[in-house]
This record gives structure tokens, sequence and C-alpha cells, in this order.
């Protein structure tokens, strides 16, 4: 009897030991503590999800370089021509896994920062903003910060209910590396706990240095179930996945390298021609926009090493399926799906066989990054072997 109970006592102490242990996930949503170095804020106001993709992350490498806790924005979403017609803030979380992100920093969502945290250590009235003095040049006294002119950067802040008191300007510094001094002795945390700033404190594209820190954003369980649901439903393996970026708006941007404004380094083209300036290879007009021909040109390659069952097209207007199935002489089967959601592409082209993306652009540079953590294999139209130039390969 008496060994019994201690066995069950032993067991309950377990189980508390293990709760216990297990603590830290739980507590990571509700209780939440200050952080004594700070915080950094931000809007993600610059282009749509690929863009702030990129932004995120040389932001999540600014918050850890000054040891401050990074709130991580909602994603801006902009519903402008489907309902409700606005834009719409998406919890991070809804889209990828907020705890995976304290792996490499220190995070809280902002929703769980102005509810949980902002109440007490981050008191209304005592809300100041951080911005380049150039940007408050805009202002009308020239000394305020543009926080909430124009959207999305008024519905952003309103979405988390933030009004700004004051500006704090500073000059003459920027978000690299080699400015952590400087930022640490201009704004040490005891006199300025929260960096609250317009935009991202970071490049567009994300730097060289960063593009590993994409290993940390995973997707939420909801987006790979979501995901694989589609997968399983309409794709037979292998498969490959194309991300067709050739709307009126990407026509207009491509204009722009025929016409010579734009060199080798136009968006996201690093990924492809090289960080290097010096170095990097060539930019053509067909990795801009690549044309039906060589869509078809790529898909058939890729289909044939890959011995691919299926395509997934993700497009930003047409799919062009019919006349790439029929280029492919109806040996394998053509899927585009038009979701709801870009992510749910994003994800389905992450888990492909191959991939077939647009240089230039940054949402097919989310793909590409998640592929090269996982060591996926990944090409662009106009350039089969990205690093190399184009010696146009034979089928
Ligand atoms: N669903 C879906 N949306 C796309 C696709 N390509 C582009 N878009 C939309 O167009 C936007 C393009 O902007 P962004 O993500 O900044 O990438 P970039 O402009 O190509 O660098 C995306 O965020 C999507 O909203 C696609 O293949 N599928
Ligand atoms: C960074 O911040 C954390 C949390 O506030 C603190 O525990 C740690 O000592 C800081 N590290 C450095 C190098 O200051
Ligand atoms: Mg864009």
């Amino acid at each position: 009897m008496a060994v019994k109970q201690q066995v069950r006592h032993a067991l309950t102490l377990t189980s508390l030991l293990l709760a216990f242990l297990l603590q830290p996930c739980r507590t990571f949503a509700a209780e939440l503590t200050w952080d004594q170095n700070g915080y950094v804020l931000y809007c993600p106001c610059m282009g749509r999800f690929g863009n702030q993709a990129d932004h995120f992350l040389g932001s999540l490498a600014f918050a850890k370089m000054l040891n401050r806790t990074l709130a991580v924005p909602p994603w801006i979403v902009y519903r402008h021509h489907t309902p409700p017609y606005t834009n719409v803030h998406v919890p991070y979380s809804e889209f990828f896994q907020l705890e995976a992100l304290s792996a490499f920093h220190r995070v809280v969502s902002l929703e769980d920062f102005m509810e949980k945290l902002a109440p007490e250590h981050w008191p209304l009235r005592q809300r100041r903003a951080y911005c380049f003095e150039t940007a408050a040049q805009r202002s009308v006294d020239k000394k305020s910060c543009p926080m909430k002119d124009g959207n999305p950067f008024g519905p952003f802040w309103d979405y988390v209910g933030v009004d700004f008191d004051a500006s704090v300007l500073f000059s003459g510094i920027s978000f690299s590396g080699h400015h952590q001094p400087q930022w640490m002795k201009k704004f040490p945390p005891s006199e300025h706990p929260v960096l609250a700033m317009p935009g991202a404190p970071a490049q567009f594209p994300v730097t060289e240095e960063h593009v590993g820190l994409q290993r940390y954003v995973v997707w939420s369980d909801k987006m790979v179930e979501e995901g694989e649901k589609h997968i399983a439903a309409l794709l037979t393996r292998p498969y490959v996945g194309i991300h067709l970026r050739i709307g009126v708006d990407w026509q207009n941007a491509c204009k722009m390298l025929k016409s010579g404004e734009a060199g080798p380094h136009f968006m996201a083209s690093p990924q492809c021609v090289g960080y290097n300036r010096q170095t990097a290879l060539p930019l053509t007009i067909t990795m801009c926009l690549p044309d039906l021909a060589e869509i078809c040109r790529a898909v058939k390659l890729w289909a044939k090493r890959t011995s691919a069952r299926s395509v997934y097209i993700a497009t930003d207007s047409e799919s062009h399926s019919r006349e790439i199935e029929k280029f492919l002489e109806g040996k394998v089967k053509v899927v585009t799906l038009e979701p709801d959601s870009a992510q749910t592409d994003l994800y389905i082209l992450g888990q492909a066989d191959h991939f077939i993306g647009n240089c230039v652009s940054s949402f097919s540079a989310f793909v590409k990054r998640e592929r090269d953590v996982g060591r996926l294999s990944s090409s662009f139209f106009g350039m089969d072997r990205p690093g190399k130039s184009n010696p146009k390969e034979e089928l």
C-alpha cells in the first residue's frame, strides 16, 4: 500500500515537473515580462508579402543586433479587389510559428505587446516615434515622423491602437551591423525602451548576410495542413512548381530593364545574379518577364529532368496552363489553384520537387530561400543554373 502510494506520489511529482518544464511554451503567449533591453516596433509598410518578408528578416537581425525584443508585426494584406476591399492585418502566427523565431532571438507579437505590455510599460502620451531626419522633412513642421500619414501607415497603427506623441530624429546612421555601437550609444534602452519606426529597419532586398534567417520562418500548422491537403488532392509527385510573375504591374516594372533605367541589381535579382555589384551577372528581359516560349522551354526541361508527373502553376495573372499542358504533350498533369491566399501558393511551391521562379520577384525569393534551407532544387526563368550565365541548355 505504502509503496503504491509512493509510486503515485512520484508520478504526480513527475507530471508536476513536466508541467513546469513545459511551462515556457505556455508562458510564451500568456505571461509576458518586460524586457529591460527594450523593443523594436515597425510597420511593414513597403510592398506586398514578398517585400514584407524580405524586410522582416532584416528587422529580425536588427533587433538581435541591438539585443532588443522584436515586436513582430502582422502582415499587411491588400484586399482592395476582393472583400473586405481594404487592408487586412494578419497576425504573424496565422501563417508562421512565432515560437520558431525564438530559436534565433526574443520576439513577441505586436498584438501581444500592445495588449499585455504597452498599457503599463509604454503608456499613452509617452509614445515616441523614431525616424530619419529626411523622413521628417516631409511633415508640415519638418520635425515629425510620418508615422500615420496615408495608407498603409495610418490603418496599421490604428489596428494596434497607437498614436504617437513625439518624434525622435536621427541621421548619419544605417541599419547595418557597422552602426551597432552608434545605435547603442544614441538610444540606450533605459532612456529609449521602445524604438517605434515608420518602416522596417532593414534593406530591400534582404542582404546576403540575412538570407539564411529564413530557416526560422516556419509555416504554421494550419498552413501546413491546408497546403498538404491541396498537394494530396491535386498533385502527383514528382511535381515541378513554377511562379509566373507576368501581370501588368510586372510588365511595367520590367520596362525599366529594357530602357536601361535598371541594371543587373533590380528588386530581388541579387538572388540569381549575385549580391556583389561588381561581379553581378547580366539580368536579361527574359529573366524579368519570361515569354510563353521561355516558360514552356524551362518547364519542359525541368519536367524531363525530374521525371515530373505534374506541374503546379502559381501566377499573379494568367496561368497559361492549357498552352503548357499542350507543350508537354499531355504527359504531365498541369494544375493551378488561384487560391484565396497567396501563402497557399507559396507553401505548395516550397514543397515542389523542383521550383522555377522569377529572379526579380521577392515572392519567388521567399520560395527560393525556403527551399535553400531544405536543400531543394530551384532555378529561374532565363537562368537554369542560379548564379551561372545562361548557356541555352539542350533538351
Ligand atoms: N496567389 C498568388 N499571388 C501572387 C502570385 N504572384 C504574385 N502574387 C501577388 O502579387 C504580390 C507581389 O508582390 P510581392 O509579394 O511584393 O512580390 P514581387 O512584387 O514579385 O517582388 C504578392 O504578394 C501576391 O499578392 C502568385 O503566384 N500567386
Ligand atoms: C540581452 O538581453 C537579454 C534579455 O534582456 C539579457 O538577458 C542579456 O544579458 C542581454 N545580452 C547582452 C549581451 O547584453
Ligand atoms: Mg512587389
